[in-house]
């Protein structure tokens, strides 16, 4: 079992969006856990404040340092000392295919979700262990990019896919975009299926395919095929 915890103010946008479709059945199925630790709840505020104004001055609000140390408290006393904890910000290392796939191997993950102007660095330094962004575009908050890593963490978990062999086959696993999918009919507004994938031929089938990915990262794609 993979146990996945989100530090987040919004833990009902995390765990709506976690619960739907393929990562929610995977839940469900024991494969797989996701749980959204709300960091307000560790306030020590009468008020229920998580955040105050910079330090130096400037605009916006930052996030303090001590709900979102004790909500971490919290987590490690479940997770162990030994859990990565991973800072959504657009200043860490860009998320891809390779890092979901050494990350699926991790058995606890901690994903820190900050907003505003950001949380308080003492913090940050205390318990984060990796700092990863999903692009180079600003986003309000870290809850979308931790469900954007969860998701595409949790399909290369064993188990949570029905066909774990798609989860090989497709775009990236050979920094390849997947080939081009045909179903019934054969025949749709005058367009044909290709002739190769009704032969029944499966190797014709597999070179045809492979040629289609080629071609299609290089139209597409063709960073991904330098070196
Ligand atoms: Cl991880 N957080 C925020 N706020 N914006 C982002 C991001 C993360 N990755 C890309 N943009």
């Amino acid at each position: 079992m993979k146990n996945y915890y989100v530090m987040t103010l919004f833990p009902d946008m995390v765990m709506n969006g976690l619960n739907t479709s393929i990562t929610g059945r995977a839940k469900e199925k024991g494969i797989i856990n996701f749980e959204a630790v709300n960091i307000r709840d560790f306030t020590k505020e009468k008020h229920g404040h998580v955040d105050d104004y910079p330090y130096g001055g400037g605009a916006g609000m930052v996030m303090q340092a001590q709900p979102v140390y004790d909500a971490y408290k919290y987590i490690e006393n479940k997770s162990g000392v030994n859990t990565r904890v991973i800072y959504m910000t657009p200043q860490g290392k860009v998320f891809n295919q390779q890092m979901a796939k050494e990350l699926s191997c991790e058995d606890n993950i901690i994903f820190l979700c900050g907003h505003y102007e950001g949380i308080d660095e003492r913090v940050l330094e205390m318990i984060v262990t990796d700092n990863v962004s999903i692009g180079d575009y600003v986003l309000t908050g870290g809850e979308l990019p931790a469900m954007v890593m969860i998701d595409t963490i949790s399909r290369l978990v064993p188990g949570v896919l029905n066909n774990d062999l798609s989860a090989l086959d497709e775009s990236f696993s050979e920094n390849l975009l997947e080939y081009p999918q045909y179903t019934r009919p054969e025949e749709f507004m005058g367009k044909k299926v290709p002739e190769v994938l009704l032969s029944g031929h499966h190797a014709n089938i597999a070179a045809w395919r492979k040629e289609q990915s080629l071609i299609r990262t290089k139209n597409r794609r063709p960073d991904l095929l330098d070196g």
